[in-house]
């Protein structure tokens, strides 16, 4: 009887995608899922494409599979996954391996896997990005897990992930929850990505009046240069867009509520636990929920503002300026993106190699850009950079951009267009260049109101002011 190398476990829309990606490269895949319509509705549309083992039950799926059995879960994230785990853990061996694919939270990850650990079943938390289309067509792969259940299932998730300059989109990221911690925060600078983008469309729709159909032009025109990325491209798609019922711009048709799922949320919470400053990425979080929050914008519609949004003066000059601005924030957004990955790895010890990750993230991602290898080739360095942003070639990147980031926010601010991405990256810049912060004076007020106490630039130790006494220092 011929054995599955593979099963694919939920076959919505990226588990049945991901199935087909995988008999479409020559595997044998054995499908199943809760329903029973799915799985027939998968085979009776797409079983000419490979071969597919159709399975009505776990019992039959899981005798389906070659050993080690490999299964892949593409269910909904949280409490679905749990209930998936329950049902088909108790019918595997050891050595066989369970793959999430869904968006978990990595915390959830390291307590699934480290109780599947003890049954002697390898759990793979695996971050799949590239949407719909990246599952059919080759996403880009990030699976946790044990280094060798990687040996056994790193070549299966090569073959189907995206490749650029013949490397493959997927590595193995580290141990335990590393796999769905780097896609957390990939979708966290995704966030960062896009916001970035709607702020340089925001200055250029209202500040100078360009419509839509020119900015596709412009977009297009910087898909052309070091911008070069899927979030670019689909954004002069979507701007070049008419709506058929109104003939007006289908940007303008759209409700200006931006949604989330969670992800960008994530990030930012697990950001503040670990003490490490993902503003651009907290600020796009933010920044969508300010769209959603309906009453407030009703309310505050009516405040005074500048007297007029749109500045004719601004030409090409301010349209090139927005496009230096976009590429410094995004560099700012990408560097505080690896920052926490880095200090994620440190804090759980999984050893993630950022440049890995960067060449992963090439292709098959929604990040994907030509910017990547410049990331890339900042780690590949004898000495890798602290923070990327004092990588020589971002450093000249940055030296290039930051007069015209200091105009467009200024200009952003003298008009009234709010820019949260391009603000923060740039204070974020300015702060770490800062010779001096003003940090030192909330010290002296923490020690004022709460003696907290304060280190000095010029001694060794902890001192405190006598403020409500004679305001000599002491020793703490
Ligand atoms: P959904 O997230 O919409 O989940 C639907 C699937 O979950 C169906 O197969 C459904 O079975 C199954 N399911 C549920 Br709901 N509860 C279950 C339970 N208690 N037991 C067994 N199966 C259950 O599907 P998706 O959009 O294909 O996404 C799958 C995963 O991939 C998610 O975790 C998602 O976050 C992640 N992801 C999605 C994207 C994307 O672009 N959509 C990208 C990257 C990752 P049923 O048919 O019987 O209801």
């Amino acid at each position: 009887m011929t054995q599955a190398q593979i099963g694919v476990t939920g076959l919505a829309v990226m588990g049945a995608n991901l199935a087909r990606n995988l008999a479409r490269h020559g595997h044998v895949v054995a499908v199943h899922n809760r329903s029973l319509s799915r799985t027939t509705k998968l085979v009776e549309e797409h079983g000419d494409e490979g071969t597919f083992l159709a399975c009505e039950t776990p019992e039959e799926f899981v005798a389906a599979l070659e050993r080690p059995r490999r299964v892949l879960i593409m269910v909904k994230a949280g409490a679905p996954t749990d209930a998936v785990i329950e049902e088909f853990a108790p019918l595997l061996e050891p050595g066989d391996m369970l793959v999430d694919g869904g968006n978990a939270h990595f915390l959830d990850t390291r307590r699934r896997e480290a109780a599947l650990r003890e049954r002697g079943i390898h759990f793979v938390g695996t971050g799949v990005s590239g949407g719909e289309e990246g599952a059919l067509l080759g996403p880009s792969i990030m699976p946790g897990g044990s280094k060798e259940s990687y040996a056994a299932l790193g070549p299966l998730l090569e073959d189907i992930s995206a490749k650029v300059d013949g490397v493959p989109c997927c590595t193995h990221i580290g141990p335990d929850g590393a796999g769905h911690f780097v896609k957390m925060v990939h979708n966290g600078i995704e966030y960062a990505d896009m916001q970035l983008i709607a702020e340089a469309y925001d200055l250029l729709r209202h500040g100078t009046g360009l419509d839509p159909a020119r900015l596709a032009d412009v977009f297009d025109e910087w898909n052309r240069g070091e911008l070069s990325s899927y979030l670019i491209e689909i954004t002069a798609e979507v701007l070049r867009q008419v709506d058929a019922s109104t003939g007006r711009p289908l940007v303008d048709v759209i409700a200006d509520r931006a949604e989330q799922k969670g992800t960008g949320r994530w990030t930012v919470q697990i950001a503040l636990d670990l003490g490490v400053p993902v503003s651009g990425i907290a600020e796009a979080v933010f920044a969508r929920s300010v769209s959603g929050h309906v009453e407030l914008r009703e309310a505050a519609r009516g405040l005074p503002g500048p007297s007029g949004v749109t500045d004719k003066a601004l030409g090409e000059e301010f349209v090139e300026d927005v496009r230096r601005a976009l590429y410094a924030s995004k560099i700012i957004a990408y560097a505080q993106g690896f920052d926490q990955i880095r200090a994620g790895s440190a804090e759980y010890g999984w050893d993630v190699d950022p440049g890995a990750l960067a060449t992963i993230w090439r292709g098959g991602c929604i990040i994907r850009a030509v910017f990547l290898d410049r990331i890339r080739e900042a780690y590949e360095e004898e000495t890798p950079p602290v923070t990327l942003l004092t990588a020589p070639l971002f450093v000249e990147a940055l030296g290039l951009a930051q007069d015209s980031w200091r105009r467009v926010v200024a200009k952003a601010a003298e008009l009234g267009i709010p820019v949260p991405g391009f603000s923060t990256a740039l204070a974020y810049y300015d702060s770490l260049r800062a010779e001096r912060l003003p940090a030192a004076l909330i010290q002296g007020q923490r020690d004022f109101f709460g003696a907290h106490t304060y280190r000095r630039t010029d001694r060794e130790g902890s001192f405190h002011t006598l403020w409500s006494g004679d305001r000599s220092e002491v020793g703490a």
